[in-house]
């Protein structure tokens, strides 16, 4: 690389923004102030601060280059990144000079905000932890990339209409996306289909058989950069993501033949696999196209990193010292058969040679413990759309049965269960049983789903391998979930702390002693009611929902999964207005909540879809009920996002964590409420029981089953309509739905639910009602004293420093990586 002077930024002032402003839009916007639409501005805008980050990317660029450190490639069909504006400002220091500019101008940066469209490139938990990771490690200096796919639309705008979920495309590139760098120009050719041919190598003794893999079609992958700022680091990392085109090749040949409809065919053939992301979240699709995409960005990706990233003549038998690719969940794991493929076919390597790179190459982190959510794919689809790779798949099992045959003997039962292809009930590709093989590490994502791996879903491979099984709870990054989504709390825990917490979030611990002061209090309250308000004229202005200002705010946002059980939540809620309506409760003596859901459905999961009308009708019968509205009411704004969650999270006074023990991994939304001083409701699942043993039981309030009391009950046969016999609470609350109470008396619309509960229940809603409700009143006795209740929440935030993402990123360097973040 030659040494060319790099442009310097910007002037770093109120002036100088302003200068460059305008440059950006007179000369790239081509408009002038007066005429300028919004987007105008907020694309002259976004380009403008990109501006003061590229001098910074380009160093870091080029530092990674020059030194060649190990770095980290982080592997990801998703990062739900959010929307970028206010994090660059951030990283850049440039928050008060925008305002300042834009306000010198006539312009708001409040207004110009809004106008940017999140980019949703994620379902939920796992897109998400991927954005966080990757602002911890450019935060961290580390060199990193993330490497994903640019889905043209994103995950679906989810609409109501009378109650039930639509669908519509999110077109997230329609008004120009000006945070990307398209790059053409190292665009990749990856291939699909045709066969495989054995051929002979060499001669006499020195022959050897190889296979070459002689593919059917070919797409090309596009990259497009995004920068990924550290905060006030001078680092910016890149996010990689790439997109399909047709092949030139493939267009011109149909074109010679004058069929220019088989031309456009093939184009949009190709251009469909970076089309759509699959809504599914713990669900896997067990879809051609989606085996396209995962293959396709993986390709791209190793390819980039071989090609682009590693200098001219790189001894590839050094791979794992320059790199380890993180495989976030099964998706990207086709990657494993890639590199052996690479290594064996593209670059000559004996299979022993390029096994032992390989292995060394990846890590896997697994996010489910729900046996139907880990990935398979069937033999016939893979081996016609990548048949070379199930060769490799078929050889890496043959070895790996070895071995387990050598340790264990001839357990022909463990053989099958340990396969990496089951035969049930068809001939399929175990993905994370490749994964698991191939990986240096497999690690959970909270201390009990780490250990529920090792001991229950990849038992057998712990038994194996136990030093190859690991933990690294998740994190959340505090510059987005807290320093920008809460500034209120920011500048309040700055002032008595100092700053030091953006970006080392222990020292939150600092805050403990405040926790006892009552002034502090006051003013954290005080800070809770304007994020309150802010929440009320975002729902007003967003979703023309009224919502009161001063009730607790109690909140459950996520997925809509059977396994979350938003169904215990909404049977809390139509108890509560049960027993209002009824008179059982005197309605002056309930404390007043306001209880805000937010969830997708995966377009094609039912009893999903059913739960979310049934929300939706509860709330429309207890908000228009006139004496359950006094201290009730149900808000449920539509197309739940990141954007929102910035929001919605700083304001909340409960949060509710409530699915059954040992189902969740995680959960990272219930570290994004801790750290923003709500208390948790949740049962002993995922994360949750880091976040109780940090903050205290007195902080908490815990209900439920443990994982292995719901195991015992699962184990002996679990009726739940004993439960609904037993208890006239739950049986009042259930035979309201079920009489139609909710459904203006049309006693099937809700049905299903009623049925599911109360015949199967899987996910054990009506074993943990009681105490779900019997801990609620707790929650109530407790909200009453402000006072113990604003302690408890100043404690929650002082003692979840543990979960900032640096401190997971920190793990991972520590347990998996083995990387270095870069000096200056
Ligand atoms: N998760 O969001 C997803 N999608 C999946 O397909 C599988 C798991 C979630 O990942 C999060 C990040 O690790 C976890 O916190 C969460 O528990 C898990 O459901």
């Amino acid at each position: 690389m030659t040494d060319t002077p790099l442009i310097s930024s910007p002037e770093h002032s109120v002036e100088g923004f302003v200068r460059e402003f305008l440059r950006e839009l007179n000369f790239t916007q081509g408009t002038v102030l007066e005429r300028a639409s919004t987007n105008d501005t907020y694309l002259a805008l976004a380009r403008t601060v990109r501006h003061y980050l590229m001098a910074r990317w380009m160093e870091t660029t080029t530092a990674h280059y020059r030194r060649q450190p190990k770095a980290v490639a982080y592997l990801s069909a998703e990062f739900l990144l959010g929307r970028q504006l206010d994090n660059a400002l951030l990283a850049a220091d440039l928050e008060e000079i925008a305002a300042e500019a834009l306000a010198s101008l006539g312009l708001d940066l409040d207004v110009l905000r809004q106008a940017e469209v999140e980019p949703g490139l994620g379902n939920g938990g796992l897109g998400r932890l991927a954005a966080c990771f990757i602002d911890s490690l450019a935060t961290m200096s580390v060199p990193a990339i993330g490497y994903g796919i640019r889905y043209e639309y994103g995950i679906f705008r989810q609409t109501f209409v009378d109650g039930r979920q639509f669908e519509e495309p999110d077109h997230w590139l329609d008004n120009g996306s000006p945070w990307e760098f398209a790059h053409p120009e190292h665009e990749v050719t990856v291939s699909f289909g045709g066969h495989t041919e054995k051929y002979t190598e060499g001669e006499g003794e020195d022959a050897v058989e190889r296979s070459r893999w002689v593919p059917g079609w070919q797409v090309l992958g596009v990259p497009y950069n995004y920068m990924v700022p550290g905060y006030r680091n001078g680092r910016v990392n890149t996010l990689r993501l790439w997109s399909a085109r047709a092949t030139h090749a493939f267009d011109l040949k149909i074109f010679n033949y004058g069929d220019y409809a088989e031309a456009v065919r093939a184009q949009t053939f190709a251009e469909n696999i970076t089309k759509v992301l699959y809504p599914e979240d713990s669900t896997p699709q067990g879809k051609e196209l989606r085996l396209q995409q995962q293959y396709f960005f993986v390709a791209c990706s190793l390819r980039d990193f071989i090609d682009q990233l590693l200098p001219e003549g790189f001894d590839l038998h050094r791979l794992h010292e320059r790199i380890c690719f993180q495989l976030n969940d099964t998706h990207p794991v086709i990657a494993v058969p890639e590199l052996m493929r690479i290594l064996v076919d593209d670059h000559g390597f004996a299979w022993d040679e390029a096994w032992e790179v390989t292995r060394r190459c990846f890590a896997y982190t697994c996010h489910t413990l729900l046996p139907e959510a880990l990935e398979v794919w069937p033999v016939e689809l893979l081996g016609r759309l990548l048949p070379r790779h199930l060769e490799i798949i078929y050889r890496i099992n043959d070895e790996f049965l070895d071995e387990v045959r050598e340790t264990f003997g001839d357990d022909e039962l463990l053989v099958r269960r340990m396969s990496i292809i089951a035969e049930h009930p068809f001939r399929a590709v175990r993905m994370a049983h490749l994964a698991t093989v191939a990986a240096t590490k497999v690690n959970g994502v909270a201390e009990l789903h780490s250990q529920l791996l090792r001991d229950k879903v990849l038992a057998d491979f712990a038994n194996l391998w136990p030093d190859k099984f690991t933990n690294v709870t998740n994190g959340v990054t505090p510059r987005r979930f807290v320093r920008l989504a809460n500034p209120g709390l920011s500048a309040l825990v700055t002032e008595a702390i100092g700053d030091g917490w953006v970006t080392d979030l222990d020292r939150l611990r600092e805050l403990e002693p405040f926790a006892d002061d009552p002034e502090f209090r006051r003013r954290f309250r005080e800070v809770k009611s304007a994020n309150k308000q802010r929440l009320v004229e975002l729902l007003e202005r967003r979703d023309g929902i009224t919502v009161p200002t001063d009730t607790m705010l109690d909140v459950m946002v996520k997925r809509l999964h059977e396994y979350k059980r938003q169904t215990l939540k909404i049977l809390h809620v139509i108890s509560l207005y049960d027993r209002i309506v009824s008179g059982e409760l005197d309605v002056d003596q309930v404390v007043p909540r306001t209880i805000v859901f937010g969830a997708k459905a995966a377009p094609g999961y039912v009893m999903a879809k059913e739960i979310i009308a049934l929300i939706n009708h509860v709330g429309t019968v207890v908000n228009a009920h006139p004496v359950a509205s006094r201290v009730l009411h149900v808000a449920f704004p539509a197309n739940y996002d990141v954007t929102v969650a910035e929001t919605l999270v700083p304001a909340a006074d409960l949060s509710e964590q409530i699915s059954l023990a040992g189902k969740e991994a995680s959960g990272t939304g219930n570290m994004k409420f801790a750290l923003n001083g709500a208390l948790t409701i949740g049962t002993d699942d995922g994360a949750n029981v880091e976040i109780r043993q940090l903050v205290g039981d007195d902080h908490f309030f815990l209900f439920g089953l443990t994982e292995p009391e719901a195991a015992a009950i699962a184990e002996t046969g679990y009726r739940p309509s004993a439960y609904y016999e037993e208890n006239p609470t739950l049986r009042r609350a259930l035979d309201l739905v079920a009489k139609g109470e909710f459904s203006g008396g049309d006693r099937s619309v809700f049905e299903p639910v009623v049925s599911n509960l109360l015949g199967e229940d899987r996910f054990m809603v009506l074993a943990d009602f009681q105490s779900y409700l019997d801990a609620q009143d707790r929650v109530e006795a407790y909200y009453r004293d402000p006072e113990a209740w604003s302690r408890s929440a100043v404690l929650n935030v002082a003692r979840s420093g543990f979960f900032s993402s640096d401190r997971s990123m920190r793990d991972y360097l520590d347990r998996i990586w083995h990387a270095e973040p870069l000096g200056d």
